[in-house]
C-alpha cells in the first residue's frame, strides 16, 4: 500500500481499502469484474458514504489473478480508452480467495450476516448447463462429485456449499446476481441452484431449498462494457503515468451499462448512483444486448478470423463488413421487442463507434472462445424466432456457418492455423470427422442437441447453412460477407 500512495491525484481511488468491511462476495475474478460491477460498487460506496460494501473477491480456478493483487492489496487500475485516455486507480476489493485452496473460508464468507450480495462472472461454460434446455449437466462427474460432499470445485457447487451454511446459522437473506451473458440469467441461475440441490444426498435437502425459496433472491441482469485482455503494452502505459508496476490492470471503453430487476432480498450497495439501471423486466435489455451486440461479436469474430485479422477494431473498418455487420443487426432487432427507452438505430451506430474504437485491442480470438456455449444465445436464438417468422436471416445464417467452417477447418484463407478453444471440442470434431463436404458437415453439427436443439431438424436451414459453408469454402469469408449483404 505504501507505494501506492504516490499515485497521481487525479487517479487516487474513490475509497480507502482499509476503511471498507466486506459485504459483497464476487465469484469469477476476471478482468470484466474489475472493470465493471467493482468499478459501479466503489462509485456507489463513495456516493453514499458507506464502507459495508467492500469486495471479497473469489478467483475459481487460477492463482495467477490472486498473485497479482495481493502484492498490490486488491488496488488495480482501471484504464478507458476512448478519444482519450484516462488512468485510474480502484480499490474496492478487500479480500482475496482462491476457491480451490480457500473454500472454507469462502464458504464462512458467504454464511456471514454482514454478506448481502453475491455477484458471479464466470463464463457462460461455467454454469456447466445445457445451453439450450438450460438445466444443469446431471452427468457432470464434478457436479456429482461436488454434490457427494467433496471440497466443491464447480461453481454451482461453491454457491450451493455457501448457501447450505447461511441457511444452517440462520443468517438471513441474500441476493445472487448472474452478471454473465445468459438469457434470463438469473432464473437459469436459481433453475441450476435447484437442480444442485435436487442431486444432494440426505433428508436436510428439502429444508434447504424451501429457505432458498423464501430467503433468496436471483434478479436478472444486462451487463454491458467490453474489456479485451490486458497487454504488456497496456501495462507499460499504465507503468509510465502511475509511475508503478500495475499487474492487476484492465483495460476498457468509456461505455458501460448494468441493467438489474429491482428484487433483492436484503440491503444492497446504490448502484444507481454510479448509473446502474433497476427495472421490473430486464428481458427487452437483455435479447437486445446478447442478440444484437454480442451476435454481431460472435459473427464478426469467425469471419474477421478466417479472413485473417486479428482484432474487432481493424476488421470492421474493412470494406463490406460494417454493412455486412449492420444487416446482422437488423435481423437480430427484428426478432426481439426492444425497452421503450432505447432507439434501435442510435444502440446500432453507437455499437458500431464502440467496436471500431481504436484504443482497444479486442482479439478476435478472445470473443471466437466457446462458440458451443455463445451461438445459441446469440445468433440461434434470432435464427429460430426468424424462421419462425418465415424469414431468411441471411447474414445471422452466414455467421453461424462462419463458426462451422472455423472450428472444422481449423485454418484460415491463407492457410494460417485457427486454434479452436471450446468445452465441445471433442464432440466438434467427432462431429466433423472425414465429413468432407458442405452438406455433410452442416448435418452432423447441426445433430449437436446442445446448441442446436430443435433447430437440427429445420431442412430449409440446414441447406442455406451448407449454401453459405460452401460459399466461405469457395470464395473466403470477405467475399462471402460481402455477397451476402448485397445479394
Ligand atoms: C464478447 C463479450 O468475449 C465475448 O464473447 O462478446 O465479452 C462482450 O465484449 C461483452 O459482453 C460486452 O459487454
Amino acid at each position: 500500500m505504501a507505494q501506492w500512495s504516490r499515485i497521481p491525484a487525479a487517479a487516487l481511488p474513490l475509497v480507502d481499502p482499509r476503511d471498507l468491511t466486506i459485504g459483497l462476495v464476487h465469484l469469477g475474478l476476471g478482468a470484466f469484474h474489475r472493470a465493471h460491477q467493482a468499478v459501479y460498487t466503489e462509485r456507489a460506496m463513495s456516493a453514499a458514504g458507506t464502507t459495508t460494501w467492500g469486495i471479497c473477491a473469489v478467483s475459481q480456478r487460477g492463482r495467477a489473478v490472486i498473485d497479482e493483487l495481493e502484492p498490490q492489496d486488491g488496488l488495480y487500475t482501471v484504464v478507458e480508452r476512448g478519444p482519450s485516455t484516462t488512468f485510474r486507480v480502484a480499490a474496492p476489493i478487500r479480500e482475496l480467495l482462491f476457491a480451490v485452496e480457500q473454500q472454507d473460508v469462502l464458504t464462512s464468507r458467504l454464511a456471514a450476516a454482514s454478506t448481502q450480495v453475491v455477484t458471479l462472472t464466470v463464463t457462460e461454460k461455467g454454469y456447466r448447463h445445457d445451453p439450450v434446455t438450460r438445466r444443469l449437466d446431471l452427468h457432470d462427474a464434478d457436479l456429482q462429485a461436488d454434490a457427494a460432499g467433496r471440497p466443491p470445485v464447480t461453481v454451482v457447487g461453491r454457491l450451493v456449499r455457501g448457501l447450505q451454511a447461511r441457511h444452517r446459522s440462520s443468517a438471513g437473506p441474500l441476493t445472487v446476481v448472474c452478471c454473465d451473458n445468459l438469457p434470463n440469467n438469473g432464473a437459469t441461475l436459481r433453475g441450476l441452484v435447484d437442480d444442485f440441490c435436487s442431486m444432494l444426498p440426505g433428508s436436510g435437502q428439502r429444508a434447504l431449498q424451501s429457505w432458498i425459496d423464501e430467503s433468496v433472491t436471483f434478479p436478472s441482469t444486462v451487463v454491458d462494457r467490453i474489456v479485451p485482455a490486458t497487454t504488456p503494452a497496456d501495462r507499460s502505459d499504465v507503468a509510465d503515468y502511475l509511475g508503478l508496476d500495475d499487474e492487476g490492470a484492465v483495460v476498457t471503453e468509456p461505455f458501460s451499462q448494468w441493467v438489474l430487476e429491482d428484487n433483492f432480498a436484503a440491503a444492497r450497495p446504490a448502484w444507481e448512483s454510479a448509473g446502474a439501471i433497476f427495472t421490473t423486466d430486464v428481458s427487452p435489455y437483455q435479447a437486445l444486448k446478447l442478440r444484437v451486440l454480442n451476435g454481431s461479436h460472435s459473427a464478426l469474430a469467425y469471419l474477421g478470423l478466417l479472413a485473417g485479422y486479428e482484432h474487432v477494431a481493424e476488421f470492421v473498418n474493412v470494406d463490406g463488413v460494417s454493412a455486412f455487420v449492420l444487416a446482422l443487426m437488423g435481423e437480430a432487432t427484428a426478432t426481439v421487442s426492444a425497452p421503450i427507452s432505447v432507439d434501435v438505430e442510435d444502440y446500432e451506430q453507437q455499437l458500431l463507434r464502440r467496436f471500431a474504437n481504436p484504443g482497444l485491442r479486442h482479439r478476435l480470438a478472445q470473443i471466437a472462445s466457446d462458440g458451443s456455449q455463445k451461438l445459441p444465445l446469440r445468433l440461434l436464438a434470432t435464427v429460430r424466432d426468424a424462421r419462425a417468422a418465415g424469414l431468411q436471416p441471411a447474414a445471422s445464417v452466414l455467421g453461424i456457418a462462419a463458426w462451422m467452417r472455423y472450428v472444422t477447418a481449423r485454418h484460415d484463407d491463407q492457410g494460417r492455423p485457427l486454434a479452436v478453444d471450446d468445452p465441445l471440442a471433442p464432440q466438434i470434431a467427432e462431429a466433423a470427422r472425414e465429413a468432407g463436404d458442405p452438406v455433410t458437415i452442416v448435418e452432423r453439427l447441426m445433430g449437436i442437441a446442445e446448441m442446436f436443439g430443435d433447430l437440427g431438424d429445420d431442412l430449409e436451414l440446414c441447406g442455406m447453412l451448407s449454401h453459405a459453408l460452401a460459399e466461405l469454402t469457395r470464395a473466403g469469408a470477405l467475399a462471402a460477407l460481402r455477397n451476402a449483404t448485397t445479394a
